[in-house]
């Protein structure tokens, strides 16, 4: 665990659910601008995700250069994007209960979640949501310091897109020698998003892109769509059981 565990809502969890507290981690969103970063924290989270500085801004000019964005039409106008600038960051808590659903709160609302008596565990989650043009490539490389498992998001319509996942699997190798000599394997979930326009016929299957990442075992690959949400759940209790394995490995 690389965030210190010093805040109160750290102490508060460790001492009321000993058992159930699985500790405070840093989870590092990357990919190129557009692939959908942004909007899976929006599906994941809803009203608790609140994009943090004024980041969200029209990205028309900017984007319209770039390979890894893809455009969409909705009748005669070209859907309206926003891009992250810099980053976004989000401290949240997420439970799982006795009859296994998940959910997210607030961390300022612990007091009222260890009231409750159906709560399985509790995990503190940090998210990290970078800006994906080429120009904050610097940022990824940043945030990546510390981070115990890393989500890639494609945008599954897009080549460069998909081609610039690599980019971020050696960001990551680059990461786990840094503060383990490579010792320790940082989990990786990679996400083919927007599934839901296989319907258009402008989606990869996820068969092509394995063949083009690789297939190794080290990577868990999603197919995901941030308009019908499927995929999330999935990758989510993915992102919990692993980290739960390499913790109980340590
Ligand atoms: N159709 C479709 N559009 C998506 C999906 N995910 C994101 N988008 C759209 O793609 C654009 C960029 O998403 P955003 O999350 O801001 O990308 P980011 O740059 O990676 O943060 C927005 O217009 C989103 O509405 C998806 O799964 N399906
Ligand atoms: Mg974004």
């Amino acid at each position: 665990m690389t965030i210190r565990a010093t805040g109160r809502v750290t102490r508060v969890l460790k001492q009321a659910l000993p058992q159930g507290f699985r500790g405070v981690y840093k989870i590092n969103i990357v990919g190129s601008t557009g692939a959908g970063k942004t909007e899976f924290l929006r599906c994941l989270l809803g009203d608790l995700f609140k994009p943090t500085t004024e980041s969200q801004r029209r990205a028309k000019t900017e984007n319209v250069v770039d390979a890894t964005h893809t455009w969409f039409r909705i009748g005669k106008k070209r859907e309206e994007s926003t891009t992250t600038v810099s980053l976004n960051t989000v401290g949240i808590l997420l439970v799982r209960t006795l009859f296994n659903s998940i959910e997210f709160h607030p961390v300022k609302k612990v007091d009222e979640l260890l009231l409750r008596d159906d709560i399985e565990e509790i995990w503190q989650f940090v998210f990290f949501d970078n800006a994906g043009q080429e120009r904050f490539d610097f940022m990824p490389q940043i945030t990546m310091r510390g981070a115990d498992a890393v989500i890639v998001l494609a945008d599954g319509t897009n080549m460069a897109s998909i081609e610039k996942v690599s980019y971020f699997l050696e960001l990551t190798r680059e990461e786990e020698y840094r503060a383990s000599d490579g010792q320790i394997r940082i989990p990786i979930f990679i996400l083919l998003n927007k599934k839901d326009l296989i319907e258009r016929g402008c989606y990869i299957g996820l068969e092509s892109v394995r063949h083009m990442i690789g297939a190794t075992e080290e990577y868990l690959y999603y197919e995901t769509s941030m308009k019908t949400g499927e995929g999330v759940d999935d990758t989510i209790r993915s992102l919990i059981s692993t980290l739960h394995e390499n913790a109980q490995e340590k």
